[in-house]
């Protein structure tokens, strides 16, 4: 049998998981949950004096946020003043994708993402992901200081295929993660939308598919424990931004089937979160930019080994 890179990559990841497997299962021990559960909650109190304020607009959508676990809203109502730099930067990296196809990647590709030589940071990422707006709202949705985990492109080719995160899934990066995906076209039906299953639906679902050392989930199976008209697709225009909890809602990306979709995505955690991301590596020079642009904070919010082969 030939192994292709893309075969041996799955398994790695398999392997490199089971410590994170073995984890969660010592933790579903009742006397080891509680004294996990019992640290968590102090972490919470503990930092709750030092939550930042949120305006009007953080406010809504952090109530969104708890009630339903997902929330989406147009890049231009945040009026974060790095959104214009940030969004051609992106575009044009999607234009890149867009001639980057499966013939660079010789197995049967349904998700394309950045090419090796893209996956350095960019300024104009960094700056929106640190918006102090933004962070205060996640700082306040997740309740400890937390972590930017870096930027994903994509690019989801329409072949209707079930494949990776096209299933039905629950990230499991940390107890509660912030991830920000924004539509770079217009996303139909038949376009491959973000689906959910809202915060409290999802908890029913869990109990009915015994869904504890997670994995994908069918959409069959999904049927027989939660009916369809429950599965809440984010349709929207192009500069859409869905911000959810995918620690806390069931999601996936659906399968295109007529047109591609072609999306961004930043994730956030906790500052100590059960796995931190390969994230792109920042150069010298781009964290000298970053150190006079940003206070302490915005800073705090990077993980060190992001700098490490630097410092
Ligand atoms: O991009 C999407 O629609 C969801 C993909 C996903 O599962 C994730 O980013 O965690
Ligand atoms: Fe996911």
């Amino acid at each position: 049998m030939k192994i292709s890179a893309n075969n041996l990559s799955y398994i790695a990841q398999k392997v490199k998981n089971i410590p994170h497997k073995l984890k969660r299962e010592f933790y579903r021990i009742p006397p080891f949950q509680a004294i996990k559960e019992h640290v968590y909650q102090k972490a919470l109190d503990n930092h709750a004096q030092f939550l930042p304020e949120l305006d009007r607009l953080g406010e809504s959508i952090l109530k969104i946020l708890r009630q339903e676990g997902t929330c989406v809203i147009p890049i231009e109502e945040l009026q974060f003043p790095s959104t214009d730099m940030m969004m051609s930067t992106t575009f044009s990296l999607a234009e890149k994708l867009k001639t980057s196809s499966a013939e660079q990647n010789t197995s049967n590709i349904c998700e394309v993402g950045s090419s090796p030589e893209d996956l350095r940071e960019f300024i104009e990422m960094l700056l929106w992901a640190l918006e102090p707006k933004l962070l205060n709202i996640i700082e306040n949705y997740i309740g400890l200081p937390i972590l930017y985990q870096g930027f994903a492109m994509r690019k989801s080719v329409a072949d209707g295929q079930y494949s990776g995160v096209r299933r039905w899934h629950i990230d499991w990066e940390d107890r509660r993660i912030i991830k920000i995906i924004i539509y770079l076209n217009d996303v139909v039906p038949g376009g491959g939308p973000y689906n959910y299953i809202s915060r409290t639906i999802t908890q029913e679902a869990i109990k009915k598919l015994n869904y504890y050392n997670l994995g994908y989930i069918s959409d069959e199976e999904m049927a027989q424990a939660i009916p369809r008209s429950d599965w809440i697709s984010c349709l929207a225009s192009k500069g859409s931004v869905v911000i959810s909890d995918t620690s806390s809602v069931f999601h996936r990306a659906q399968p295109p089937t007529l047109y591609e979709r072609y999306s961004i995505t930043f994730c956030y955690t906790s500052a100590m979160p059960q796995v931190i991301w390969n994230a792109r590596k920042i150069s010298p020079e781009q964290w000298e930019f970053i150190d006079r642009n940003t206070n302490q904070r915005q800073k705090n919010c990077l993980h060190k080994k992001r700098l490490a082969e630097f410092i």
